[in-house]
């Protein structure tokens, strides 16, 4: 009997035993498949006439089948039975966790600098991956808004050569418990609380914080989510993270362990506090909107991939820190990130649901080369992705929907279930058989099949962890932020426990805050009126956490300037939305300059007026402008900068007055020229402060100055000293 296991392709005449679905195909059982002539196509919209499903073509789509004109419906009408009965299942569950989310289509180039650390085919130097892109929010529903606080997934589909591998990351580095079996509770607790359904995609409710106060491993991942990486600007200006530790093979077996990072070109921003809530009224789709407007234009997000390489020691220890333990980072300071491909977003979708509510990622999507580790929330992912699959995609055939098809040659010899798209051929779908001649063949390491690297593991079955530091990396997270970040992280934590409405759990999160950082927990203290826990209390947790019987995770490094998002750093303005504020009786041709300016450089002006349609130039010449948006529809959080070109009334109108207060609040560049500068005078703008640009005329320069202004994102000099930390100073 040939066993197909040292039978290579290239010795033996395949045959082809699992056809893709890549058309309609006609079974045969002594021929081979045959492409209907017709079409290659998933039947969809071939027809120029309006058909049933079947293909008939209809006369009339707008009145039901009656006896008479008013009279009963009939059973006949099945062109209504049939319209009716898809349009009641048009709906699929939607996710349980990530259900909200907006994807896209692109490509990623590979550096060739992973050659020596891995084999996978898609890391090697030049090749080019087709790739797909999902963003996402954790907690809320489908239709929730997109600004709320939250963690953001950063999930990527590479159609690789080798077969599809996907990349299940967040924006965030670590989560917030070590173990995949605490999942649905963190869930449970998060989601809306169960017999109100409220609230709707926050964390800030008392069942959220009553769970996390109990976890002793929460407190670092914490810290992210108070902080602006949980209120991204847009998803173009998020960093991602694989955040559990990866294990790389390359060509001669070695192995090494490795964190990926995706950094965007166009730098880590966030929106202020105030903005997001405004956004989410003003504008619930705003990143959605966001990152289909940017590729629509061409202005193609990008992202470097990088790792941190680590060598493969026994323990998967690195300088103290557990690289099994997801809720640990390796500082950047500690470990550099080396760049080894770029990533562009380049195609929108076609159809949402076709493909960004129907992509199945799954952390068990390898390719050879990569492997995972035995980190306790990796372990219970690889269930789970599948799992998730056969409830949203209704069976096991989901890898046959477009989006999910591998690029790669596929011959699994599966069959059957539910929706099965191939009409497969042959008698023989299983291993090893000599009646369809060993195929198909199984693949050794010469022929790129998938060799897990044998390792030895030993240990007693239980249910227990190792020792862990739970507190220190959050406390060098708090550490390494700018006083203005340090401020927005004590102003979440104060929004959130807020609205808390069980005073215990309140106490007994300020008391694990002490163990962050004493003057975070006395800052949100004052705010909600708590008084800083005692020296005993703290101890008291200290102890019961058993902190201090192991070694500090931090690798010695006490500040770490790459964990914050406020550099010195200047940003490509791409895709940068600038308000350009006029009226009727503004100066035209200086509007058309600084637009045409500002466009050049890739930013997207929109000019906002008290009304929509067109604006009336000032001079004698009949000219108009056309007006992009109103003041009734717009908000100044929806922009990056504010231009004011002045116009009839505006700086006694007291809508836009609080306009550019608010962009002026929100440390955004303000400009104005000629007598547009006397809006800014009624809303209180100081013309010489900082990220103000003031000028007489529309030229060149003054452009240019807006231009700068924003690639440096926010001017946080315009702050004054947060009342919390006065208040703080003072005890
Ligand atoms: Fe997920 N997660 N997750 N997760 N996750 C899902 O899969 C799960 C975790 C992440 O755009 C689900 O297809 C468990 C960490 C992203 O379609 C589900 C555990 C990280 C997405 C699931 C985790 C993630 C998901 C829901 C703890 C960051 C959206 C729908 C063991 C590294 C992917 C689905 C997309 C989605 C389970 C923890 C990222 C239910 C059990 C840690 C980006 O399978």
């Amino acid at each position: 009997m040939a066993t197909s296991k040292r039978a290579r392709p290239n010795q033996r005449k395949i045959q082809r035993d699992q056809q893709g679905p890549k058309g309609r195909l006609v079974a045969d059982l002594s021929e081979p498949p045959i492409l209907a002539p017709r079409s290659s196509k998933v039947p969809a919209q071939d027809s120029d006439f309006l058909t049933t499903a079947q293909g008939q073509r209809l006369a009339h789509t707008d009145d039901s089948l009656k006896v008479g004109d008013r009279g009963p419906t009939l059973m006949d009408d099945f062109h209504l039975r049939e319209k009716i009965m898809h349009f009641d299942h048009e709906r699929i569950p939607e996710r349980v966790v990530h259900a909200r989310g907006a994807a896209a289509h692109g490509i990623f180039e590979a550096y060739g600098t992973a050659e020596r650390i891995t084999s996978a085919d898609f890391l090697q130097r030049g090749r080019i991956t087709p790739l797909f892109t999902r963003f996402s929010t954790v907690v809320g529903s489908r239709g929730s808004a997109d600004t709320v606080r939250d963690v953001r997934g950063f999930a990527v589909k590479f159609y690789t050569d080798e077969g599809i591998f996907d990349l299940v990351g967040n924006n965030i580095p670590v989560f917030f418990i070590r173990d995949g079996i605490k999942f649905p509770d963190l869930i449970h607790a998060a989601k809306p609380e169960p017999d109100r359904e409220i609230p709707q995609a926050q964390t800030a409710h008392t069942t959220f914080w009553d769970f996390v106060s109990m976890i002793p491993e929460s407190p670092h991942m914490l810290m992210w989510v108070m902080s602006d990486r949980a209120i991204p600007r847009s998803y173009r200006m998020m960093e991602g993270f694989g955040v559990h530790t990866f294990r790389l093979v390359n060509a001669a077996g070695e192995t090494s362990l490795v964190k990926f990072h995706w950094k965007p070109v166009l730098g880590v921003h966030g929106l202020v506090w105030d903005e997001a809530l405004t956004l989410n009224g003003v504008d619930p789709d705003f990143h959605r909107r966001d990152l289909f407007n940017a590729i629509g234009a061409g202005a193609h997000p990008e992202w470097e991939l990088g790792v941190q390489v680590m060598p493969d020691s026994e323990d998967q220890y690195f300088e103290g820190i557990d690289l099994l333990d997801a809720t640990k980072i390796v500082p950047e300071e500690l470990v550099p990130v080396e760049p080894i491909g770029r990533m562009t977003l380049n195609r929108n979708p076609t159809n949402f649901f076709a493909e960004v509510e129907q992509v199945a990622y799954h952390v068990g999507h390898l390719v050879k080369g990569i492997e995972v580790v035995d980190d306790p929330l990796m372990q219970a992912r690889l269930f789970s992705y599948l799992d998730t699959q056969l409830t949203r995609l209704g069976g096991p055939n989901f890898s046959q929907i477009p989006i999910n098809r591998p690029h790669a040659p596929v011959n699994d010899n599966f069959r059957d279930g539910f929706m099965q798209q191939a009409v497969h051929h042959g008698r023989t779908p299983y291993l090893p058989n000599a009646v369809g001649g060993g195929c198909p063949f199984l693949a050794g390491a010469e022929d790129g099949g998938y060799i897990h690297m044998p390792r030895v593991v030993e240990g007693a079955k239980v249910r227990e962890r190792g020792p862990d530091d739970e507190y220190a990396q959050a406390t060098l997270f708090w550490n390494s932020m700018t006083e203005a970040e340090q401020d927005h992280i004590a102003d979440a934590y104060t929004f959130e426990l807020g609205k808390v409405e069980v005073p215990a759990v309140v106490e007994r999160m300020i008391l694990r805050l002490a163990l962050v950082s004493e003057e975070l927990a006395r800052r949100v203290g004052i705010g909600l009126g708590i008084p800083t826990p005692s020296a005993a209390a703290i101890a008291d947790l200290d102890s019961e956490d058993g902190r201090g019987e192991v070694p500090d995770a931090t690798g010695g490094v006490e500040s770490s300037p790459a964990l914050s998002m406020i550099t010195e750093d200047t940003y490509p303005p791409d895709g940068r939305v600038v308000h350009i504020l006029a009226n009727d009786g503004a100066d035209l041709a200086g509007i058309r300059a600084v637009r045409d300016a500002l466009f050049a450089a890739g930013v997207a002006p929109q000019i906002v007026a008290t009304h929509k349609g067109a604006i009336a130039g000032g001079g004698r010449r009949a000219d108009e402008l056309t007006v992009d948006r109103s003041f009734h529809t717009s908000s100044s959080a929806e922009a990056d900068a504010i231009v004011v070109a002045g116009g009839a009334g505006l700086a006694t109108n007291p809508a836009v007055v609080t306009y550019v207060q608010s962009a002026y609040r929100h440390f955004k560049p303000i400009a104005a020229w000629g007598d547009g500068s006397e809006l800014l005078t009624a809303a209180g703008v100081e013309v010489d402060g900082p990220g103000v640009v003031v000028a007489e005329r529309a030229s060149k320069t003054f452009a240019r100055s807006v231009i700068d202004a924003l690639s440096v994102h926010r001017h946080w000099d315009r702050a004054g000293v947060h009342p919390t930390r006065e208040a703080n100073q003072e005890v």
